[in-house]
């Protein structure tokens, strides 16, 4: 029997890993779309030990005439759009850039699709950050988008194109309202993987402190590896719709670094507030925690707590991951990486 055609875009990201390794497990032929100037060891893929079992496919979400010679050489039966600009700090800095490869790719790819007459099923990462500065708490399918970036108001196009053309032309298009989710393969730049790459490196006499911005900001976060089971199940459904995927929690990135330093065995005490607040490793009187204000946002999102009734219900997907057991598990592999020299991925 012919196996079933998957191509994921963004293959060299955090969730392109864990969906490779899903889809190859369930005897999928995986396609996943690398830039010319990914990072040509695609570390991720490495990590997980699947580098050689994907084929890769080099693909610009800005370039139209290479998505669709993609489509029309791979003929997916499935389509998972995970490339984005994803950082929401940077997108305050390239607005235009991430509102180009963020938003208006998604209508690109769609495009493509339907000029083709592809009979592909497609998923869209759309996310939490579109619901913003909400009004409801938690949030679920039918709560108001408010986004609060450049990088949510792009995934709110993205996310509406996609229901667009499943409303216009029946196309089998969902998308997948994804919480925070994070592992030991997540970019060093998002907060939780900056926490525990210092963490390591401080423990290991490399680094003094860790700098962050606003400790106060809360978070719904769950394991990638979890979520990518989702996104799969979305795909499978009749037909097309949007779930929220989440775990139902959420903490503040402070409580994220108390964790973590205690994964390390670290004990942190806090003292002052704002931008003067620190925090101390108990066990030696150490400032470990310091505050920056160049990592305040100019519009932040204060709360994401997620509601995945629907997806429980009509996909039977639920994360089994806890955050407590997500900081663990990320401390100790960045306690690993800082054994055998400075954590920089
Ligand atoms: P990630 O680690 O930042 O990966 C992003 C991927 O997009 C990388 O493979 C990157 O390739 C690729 N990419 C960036 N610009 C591109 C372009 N112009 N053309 C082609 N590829 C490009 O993100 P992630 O955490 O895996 O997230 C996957 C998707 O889910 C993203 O769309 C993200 O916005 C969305 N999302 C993530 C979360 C989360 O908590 N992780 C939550 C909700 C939604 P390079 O290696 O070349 O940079
Ligand atoms: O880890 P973050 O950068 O993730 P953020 O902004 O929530 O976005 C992530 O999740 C979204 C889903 O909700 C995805 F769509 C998106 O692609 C990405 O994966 O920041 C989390 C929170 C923010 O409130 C931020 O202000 O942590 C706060 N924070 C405090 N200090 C910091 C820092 N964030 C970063 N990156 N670096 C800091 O030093």
């Amino acid at each position: 029997m012919a196996r079933n055609v998957a191509l994921i875009t963004g293959v060299t990201g955090q969730d392109g890993a864990y969906l490779s390794r899903y889809l190859l497990e369930k005897g999928y032929e995986v396609h996943g779309t690398m830039r010319r100037t990914s990072s040509p060891i695609a570390w991720r893929l490495e990590a997980l030990g699947i580098r050689d079992d994907i084929t890769p496919v080099v693909m610009d979400l800005a370039e139209y005439s290479n998505i669709r010679r993609v489509i029309e050489r791979v003929r997916p039966d499935e389509v998972y759009n995970l490339a984005a600009q994803s950082f929401v700090a940077t997108s305050f800095e390239q607005p235009i850039y991430t509102a180009d490869v963020t938003g208006l790719s998604v209508a690109r790819l769609l495009e493509a699709l339907r000029e083709l007459r592809s009979n592909a099923k497609f998923y869209q990462a759309s996310t939490s950050e579109m619901f913003g500065l909400a009004s409801d708490t938690p949030q679920r399918e039918t709560t108001p988008f408010h986004p609060r970036s450049p990088y949510g108001v792009a995934k709110l196009y993205a996310h509406w194109i996609t229901v667009n053309y499943r409303e216009s032309y029946g196309m089998h298009a969902s998308t997948g309202i994804l919480f925070n989710h994070e592992s030991p393969l997540r970019g060093i730049e998002f907060v939780t993987r900056k926490i525990t790459a210092a963490l390591a490196e401080i423990q290991c006499g490399r680094r003094q402190a860790l700098f962050l911005g606003n400790l106060d900001a809360k978070r719904d976060w769950g394991f990638a590896g979890d979520y990518v089971s989702g996104m799969w199940r979305i795909l499978q459904h009749s037909t097309g719709d949007d779930f929220v995927l989440s775990t139902g929690v959420t903490h503040t990135v402070r409580q994220f670094v108390e964790w973590a330093a205690s994964a390390a065995g670290m004990c942190i005490s806090w003292s002052g507030s704002g931008i003067h607040e620190r925090g101390i490793d108990t066990k030696n009187g150490r400032v470990i925690v310091e505050i920056d204000e160049q990592f305040y946002r100019p519009a932040e999102v204060d709360i994401l707590l997620g509601d995945a009734s629907k997806a429980k219900t009509m996909l039977d997907w639920s994360p089994k991951c806890s955050v407590q057991d997500l900081a663990v598990m990320m401390m100790e592999a960045d306690l690993r990486r800082a054994t055998a020299g400075p954590v920089l991925v």
